[in-house]
């Protein structure tokens, strides 16, 4: 189904002067106000190829309807919901659930849609139907060099498709690890990871980065071979200065500070981006800001300093990509839901006056510290959020627009009552 451009104007028509009053109450108070839109315009999130069907866990999975069937049908759903929100241009495709069999006519596809390709992921925790040998006992890790060799080589051709899409980076998530003690030599399996990703690393085009995904646990539940981010940027190091490590909120053990995380990473030069989602007790691949918004705020207010701080391009120096999954939800509402709690965390920390924190800091003056940071995190800046999108084409209530206009009842006439979408 496609957005028609008078539909996008009729819905903004009938709540342009709400947003209008609510607009200039939040803007008079800003003195950068135009640099702050411009940055929330730029400012995209890729949308992961696996989270555009209903999701599942190991319990079951209850599919939805008007599922995308294919990879072009994933695409044409990222592109309602870029032309809704005007944030969502970019995909991530995960390898082989969404194999681009003709490269050419997808790329030419997605730029219809104003939708490039962000990192390409491999999958080596999965086994394939026709696959030889098993993943069973891990991948890249393995004790058996065949099966290391299977990995690196999936590895390796995953960057190919990547390379004909216009991707330039890989992201290598691993569930390798063990589930009881003495199951495995951790030096031992950190050593063969090392030299499977070396050989991955020399695969890497010029341009492209490296991303390495750590977690703390699940599937395995004793050890994991990349499970923090110390693990991470140990790899990281060792390889060079394409490989970077890459941050999924639910990769945590509870409590976890994120932000001090994220925060030396940036200063390191080794942080890849982000895998949003959020969580309550584990990997729950939640929408992002469900549970615990101020966390993000605090993520996205380390970045913005540390981003300022090393003079950054805030939309293209990182890897901006969501990580979710929906078993309750309809995923394009979901997923709308999930890029405006990003872009509402990023606004807020574009508020923060980073001068007088960085004073009270100085001054050991916690209570104007917190302060100064809740200031900006209990700004409403939902309407200027709204008036970024407004000025990129989009629509003011991206998630009123999807109901008002039925549009998964239009997907379900196109695609049926009963589909089932690859992924997770
Ligand atoms: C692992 C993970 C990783 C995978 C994705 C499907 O939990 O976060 O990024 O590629 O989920
Ligand atoms: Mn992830
Ligand atoms: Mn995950």
């Amino acid at each position: 189904m496609n957005i028609e451009k008078f539909q996008i104007a009729e819905f903004n028509n009938a709540r342009q002067s709400d947003h209008q009053r609510s607009f200039e109450y939040t803007a008079e108070k800003i003195p950068n106000l135009n640099d702050i839109l411009q940055k929330l315009q730029d400012f995209q999130v890729a949308i992961p190829s696996w989270a555009l069907g209903t999701g599942g866990t190991r319990f079951g999975r209850f599919s939805g309807s008007g599922e995308p069937r294919n990879l072009e049908e994933k695409i044409a759903d990222i592109g309602l919901l870029h032309a809704l929100n005007k944030s969502s241009g970019a995909i991530s495709l995960h390898i082989p659930w969404d194999i681009p069999e003709n490269a050419a006519a997808i790329k030419a596809l997605a730029a219809q849609h104003d939708i490039r390709f962000d990192a390409v992921n491999s999958n080596t925790f999965q086994d394939q139907p026709d696959q030889a040998l098993s993943y069973k006992f891990g991948s890249l890790h393995h004790t058996d060099k065949a099966v290391r060799k299977q990995a690196i080589e999936h590895n390796i051709e995953v960057i190919r498709y990547g390379m004909e899409l216009g991707s330039e980076s890989l992201t290598v998530w691993l569930s390798d690890g063990s589930c009881f003690p003495g199951q495995l030599n951790f030096r031992g399996a950190f050593k063969r990871t090392l030299e499977s990703l070396q050989e991955i690393y020399a695969a890497l085009p010029d341009a492209w980065k490296l991303y390495i995904e750590y977690k703390a646990y699940e599937p395995n539940f004793y050890s994991t071979t990349i499970g923090d981010w110390g693990q991470s940027l140990l790899f990281a190091s060792k390889l060079g200065p394409k490989a970077y490590t890459l941050v999924d909120l639910g990769h945590h053990l509870p409590n976890a500070n994120i932000e001090q995380i994220v925060a030396l990473l940036l200063m390191e030069g080794k942080l890849a981006g982000f895998h949003f989602n959020d969580s309550k007790y584990g990997d729950d691949d939640l929408t992002v800001g469900s549970i615990n918004p101020y966390q993000l705020f605090l993520i996205f207010n380390e970045l913005v300093e540390g981003m300022d701080a090393r003079g950054m391009n805030h939309a293209n120096d990182l890897g901006w990509m969501i990580d979710a999954s929906h078993n309750v939800k309809d995923p394009l509402e979901d997923l709308l839901q999930s890029v405006e709690a990003i872009m509402i965390a990023y606004a807020q920390a574009l508020l923060v006056d980073t001068k007088a924190l960085q004073q009270a800091q100085l001054n050991n003056d916690a209570v104007a510290a917190q302060e100064i940071l809740q200031h900006a995190f209990r700004t409403d800046v939902r309407p200027l959020v709204a008036q970024a999108r407004l000025l990129s084409g989009g629509v003011a209530d991206p998630v009123a627009f999807y109901r008002q206009f039925k549009v998964r009842e239009q997907l379900i006439k196109e695609r049926g009552l009963k589909t089932v979408a690859t992924g997770l």
